[in-house]
């Protein structure tokens, strides 16, 4: 049985001798540049790594191609079957999940943003020592492997610098989802070499894939606000990027691109499979979710293919001979093209969607009970204690960066879930007393539990060390809502940040809404739930 070890530093793998560095099937610049970033990282140290992907697709895009070129990369192609006798890390991806060749090992570390999938079972099963750093809400893998170098006191070079920097580009779409502190951290932190960066940028197709991502535009088809369109024969990269022009079409709020590649192309699966991108823009509508649901089906107990990314954008596969296997058993003649209209139409309906603002309070309150919140523990700093008066603060919270002003007024808070805000003194004063801790930093980790703080000197600070624990004054009242008693789950949308994400609550969840402030609605967890309310 392995347990999973989470870690938040590379140094306890320094006195390890050989390491294999693998990146997923298809390598993209993320996995490319975290990965020779980490190779970089322990060759330094003088041990024997190698950094290297499986899968029959060799690297052939151009941009990659001159990635690789330009900052030496040294990655391997290696054959199905290929063994290790050390350390394996995975980048980008997860041990035993579908994206990645198998390689057999005794040790392995997982570096990744993606969702855990059910791979985190079957992993727990094996004999073998499991480490892990996942963050799941980070918009690139380079981001997570600079969080790892910081606190591992690493100073890189230049190349190592700009290989994480366009894996973040690439991965957040341009830097146009650089959503999390992390993300904008290293956006605005790594320094580049800038000709390099520019060559990347502008060689991001080459003219034949140009001309397969017309002809495949010619095939774009719609019904409401998802549009679907199967490409011409291209490398799965260049679906992506077709899925990103779809999105930008008035009206469209969902696009799928797919394409079928023969097993000649995709060994692993012994069968030809459909390579699928998925691209939304709206609050309402998950990418990843998206994604898994079309690859969820099961025949003889084994899922038709696998899916996931992240909210915006995400991708996967689906097994043809499985895919047609299950239409067999449904009885259905549709096409793999109807199926994702399908899959679509039951995601869209399948939830009751909340907006925050705007929502009908007299209707979900008739399910409600009145709770009291107890015990609730945030950490709070008068900014006066992490620098002098008058300095300028960037404080990056998940919600977006804030800048303040150093004086004895403001206070910075960060309640249990990681979020930080700030309070005038007053404020402070009038709603919150200090108490007793501990902070609960298990919901702090899922977020990365250091929301940072820097003054324009370049100093960090790492507000999780320095905070006092506090509670509220006055007792605070809230209506609950058991998501059960709604019949289905819920999607809640927070409009304050312009519909652009939404919090699913699953039938197990509970709606929480502030007794004064209807508009303050969150979705809490059972768990948390018991731990937090009182029954009044
Ligand atoms: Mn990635």
């Amino acid at each position: 049985m392995a347990i999973i070890k989470t870690i938040d530093s590379l140094t306890g793998f320094l006195s390890r001798r050989k390491i294999t560095i693998q990146c997923h099937n298809y390598p993209d610049a993320d996995t490319i540049g975290s990965g020779f970033a980490l190779w970089q990282y322990f060759s330094d140290h003088g041990i024997d790594v190698r950094l290297v992907y499986g899968g029959s697709h060799k690297i052939a895009k151009s941009n990659l191609r001159m990635f690789v070129d330009k900052l030496h990369i040294p990655i391997e192609h290696v054959e199905d079957g290929y063994r290790t006798d050390g350390l394996l890390i995975t980048v980008d991806c997860q041990y035993l999940s579908s994206n990645i060749i198998h390689i057999e090992a005794d040790e392995v570390l997982m570096i990744d943003h993606h969702r855990q999938g059910e791979n985190i079972d079957r992993i727990r099963e094996l004999d073998i020592e499991c480490h892990s750093c996942i963050k799941e809400h980070y918009g690139s893998c380079a981001s997570v492997v600079y969080q790892l170098f910081q606190k591992s006191r690493y100073s890189m070079s230049l190349e190592v610098s700009t290989a994480l920097y366009y894996g973040l580009y690439m991965d957040t779409n341009e830097f146009s989802e650089v959503r999390h502190p992390a993300d904008r951290e290293a956006r605005d932190e790594l320094v580049f070499d800038d000709r390099i960066f520019m060559l990347l940028k502008n060689s991001n197709l080459s003219a034949e894939e140009l001309k397969q991502a017309g002809a495949s535009l010619q095939n774009f088809d719609s019904k409401g606000q998802l549009a679907v369109i199967e490409s011409v024969q291209c490398d799965p990269n260049v679906l992506g990027m077709i899925a990103d022009m779809m999105i930008r079409v008035e009206n469209i709020n969902t696009a799928i691109v797919f394409n079928r590649l023969n097993r000649d192309d995709y060994n692993p699966e012994q069968s030809d499979i459909y390579k699928f991108s998925v691209r939304t823009c709206v609050g309402e509508i998950r990418a990843n979710e998206l994604a898994e649901l079309i690859a969820a089906p099961m025949v003889d107990s084994v899922r038709i293919g696998g899916g996931g990314g992240h909210r915006l954008k995400a991708g996967g596969m689906v097994n043809v001979g499985l895919f047609e296997k299950y239409l067999r058993e449904q009885g259905s003649y549709e096409t793999f093209n109807e199926y994702l209209y399908r899959v679509f139409e039951e995601y869209s309906s399948i939830a009751r969607i909340i907006y925050s603002d705007s929502y009908d309070f007299d209707d979900l309150v008739r399910y409600a009970e009145k709770y009291e919140e107890t015990q609730y523990v945030m950490g709070y700093v008068c900014s006066t204690e992490i620098a002098e008066e008058g300095r300028p603060l960037l404080i990056r919270g998940t919600a977006g960066d804030v800048r303040e002003k150093v004086s004895p007024e403001l206070y910075i808070m960060v309640s249990c879930r990681g979020e930080v805000v700030t309070v005038s003194r007053s404020e402070f004063l009038q709603r919150y007393r200090d108490c007793e801790g501990p902070l609960n930093m298990v919901d702090f980790s899922e977020y990365d539990e250091p929301r940072i703080v820097i003054d324009q000197s370049g100093r960090k600070f790492y507000l999780k060390n320095r905070l006092h624990c506090c509670t509220f004054r006055k007792p605070q009242y809230v209506w609950v809502v058991p998501i059960e008693k709604l019949g289905t789950p819920v999607k809640l949308v927070d409009s304050k940040w312009a519909s652009s994400d939404f919090r699913f609550g699953n039938i197990t969840d509970y709606l929480v809404i502030n007794e004064k402030q209807h508009s303050e609605i969150s979705i809490v967890d059972s768990v948390r739930f018991s731990a937090i309310y009182k029954k009044v």
